[in-house]
């Protein structure tokens, strides 16, 4: 699966020199009925699939022989803990993880590994449940920028750690969510 969307990216493109893994789900459910189809499918999905898209990449690369640059988009949940999030923040700790030891095990190669912390950020992963404006002004209420962030302020922080801008970054996680994890009061 992986390596297959890895040979049509070498086919369409000449080859895989930075490759970014962002793929999640957050289907939000309480912890003490929390059913295990819910937390495999999250585990598959957020972990094991960062995981063998980007052992896929590194293999790409590695054959390419030129480096590279992997950005895995993990969370600040890879940090901090959610009551409905129990079978999510694992994986998002895991993707933050994986990246360290990648970085390991790929700087050999000169293929610098690092993750994106966003915050809470409005996209489709949480659509319905900031549907909840309480929550959702509770949230923004944290966030010292003063608002909740969108894709594009993503963007360039991803951009940069793909870029030879960080040439010398590898291991790195890069929270992007508005000052939010440091705001305790
Ligand atoms: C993020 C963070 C956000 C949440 C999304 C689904 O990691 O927890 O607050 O809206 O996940």
């Amino acid at each position: 699966m992986a390596t297959d969307f890895l040979s049509k990216a070498v086919e369409a493109l000449g080859g895989v020199d930075v490759f970014v893994t962002n793929a999640g789900i957050c289907p939000f459910h309480a912890f003490l009925d929390m059913p295990a189809e819910v937390v495999d499918r999250t585990f598959q999905v957020n972990l094991h699939g960062a995981y063998y898209m980007v052992q896929a990449a590194a293999n790409q690369m590695v054959k390419q022989g030129k480096g590279g640059s992997i950005v895995a988009v993990s969370s600040i949940s890879a940090l901090v803990g959610g009551e409905f999030q129990t079978h999510y923040t694992p994986t998002k700790a895991g993707v933050h993880s994986l990246m360290q030891s990648a970085a390991i095990a790929l700087g050999k190669h000169n293929i610098r590994c690092n993750s994106v912390l966003p915050g809470t950020i409005l996209t489709e992963i949480n659509k319905d449940d900031l549907a909840d404006t309480e929550k959702r002004d509770r949230m923004a209420a944290r966030v010292p920028l003063g608002r909740l962030g969108e894709a594009d302020d993503l963007a360039g922080p991803i951009v940069f750690l793909a870029s030879d801008m960080a040439k010398y970054v590898t291991g790195a996680a890069l929270l992007v969510d508005g000052g939010a994890f440091v705001n305790l009061q």
